[in-house]
């Protein structure tokens, strides 16, 4: 049984979503970011999401999701091959490029104190995620998934994204990615987390 620390409102729900495609047993201990001295039991840092296996927590989303892909057998090829590294070269750009222009924005937004934020350098992330949905647009190509028929972590991360995206205001300028999200939340384990975020 794994314990997900984090509302799934926010990035703890790419972990929801993973724990729901891969069919695991979990409990949800729902704090939100501003529980700060909570979340310090689990993560230094105090962010979210964390995830409890036994005495052990692993933090960062990204690392957990592929952690459970790992060691469950699913949304993921094995390590040491190259659809791996392709896998993991998709994972790094999302991260980079997207969840990265989603959070500096946020930042320079709500996150930091008043003082620490720039709120022109919007426009400049807005530019940036547009180039980059143009890249993900041409990896894509015609394929279902990112790495062809078989749904990966990277995925997922990006689906999330396009969420968040849509919430942040940054637009999606690509018929080819926004048919694509809306395979990914056609997807079971999408429509199991989704139903469990609503009520947590
Ligand atoms: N790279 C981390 C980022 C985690 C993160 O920044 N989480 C946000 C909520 S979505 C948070 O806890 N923010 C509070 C803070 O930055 O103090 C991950 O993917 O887990």
């Amino acid at each position: 049984m794994y314990t997900l620390i984090g509302t799934p409102k926010a990035r703890p729900f790419r972990v929801l979503w993973t724990l729901e495609e891969l069919g695991l047993e979990y409990e949800i201990l729902p704090l939100s970011a501003s529980d700060k001295e909570a979340i310090a039991e689990f993560n230094p840092t105090g962010k979210i999401p964390a995830l409890k296996d036994g005495d052990e927590v692993i933090i960062d989303s990204v690392a957990i999701m592929q952690y459970l892909a790992d060691k469950h057998g699913g949304l993921t090829f094995k390590a040491g091959t190259i659809e791996r590294a392709k896998q993991d070269s998709f994972t790094q750009f999302i991260c980079d490029e997207i969840d990265g222009a989603l959070w500096t924005a946020a930042r320079n937004s709500f996150v930091n104190p008043e003082e620490k934020r720039v709120e022109a350098i919007r426009s400049v992330l807005m530019w940036e995620f547009e180039r980059s949905i143009k890249a993900l647009e041409e990896r894509l190509g015609d394929k279902t998934y990112l790495m062809g028929d078989i749904c990966t972590v990277p995925d997922l991360l990006l689906s999330h994204c396009f969420g968040w995206a849509r919430n942040a205001g940054f637009p999606m300028e690509s018929e080819v990615l926004r048919a694509y999200g809306k395979r990914m939340v056609q997807r079971k384990g999408y429509q199991r987390a989704s139903a469990v975020r609503s009520v947590t």
